[in-house]
């Protein structure tokens, strides 16, 4: 009798806590999905044009490792978002968006640490950074 009432209580203790901690390794796994993972920058009316001082707006913008950002081309013309500043050579190695139309957008996920200058190939003027710390 004793034995029985014993196993009635072990039983459902056991079975509770495996219970909990499936559901904690899940959550758990969920977190980084549930935290700050994306961020978004404009490529602003009129980007093309030197006069503007933030073609792509925000920049500098600071994200956490893991961020996927993603571009909107907000302007009427082609622009891409391509890794690197032409005067440094070497553009396009990191990520490249090709030609981005109106309305259209890029993403990249940035899951290193580091300074990322961009810049559009069309336009020159046009630059950008992404700081991932
Ligand atoms: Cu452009």
């Amino acid at each position: 009798m004793l034995t029985k009432s014993i196993f009635n209580v072990i039983v459902p203790i056991t079975l509770s806590l495996g219970l909990a901690i499936i559901l904690a390794s899940i959550y758990s796994h969920q977190i980084p999905v549930l935290g700050q993972t994306s961020a978004s920058v404009s490529i602003v009316k009129g980007s093309s044009s030197p006069s503007i001082a933030k073609p792509y707006d925000p920049s500098p913008l600071t994200v956490k490792p893991g961020t996927s950002v993603t571009w909107k081309n907000n302007d009427s013309t082609l622009h891409t978002v391509t890794s690197g500043l032409p005067e440094q050579g070497a553009v396009g190695t990191l990520f490249d968006s090709s030609v981005i139309a109106p309305g259209k957008t890029f993403t990249y996920a940035f899951n290193k640490t580091g300074t990322f200058d961009y810049s559009c190939t069309l336009h020159p003027t046009m630059r950008g950074q992404v700081v991932v710390k």
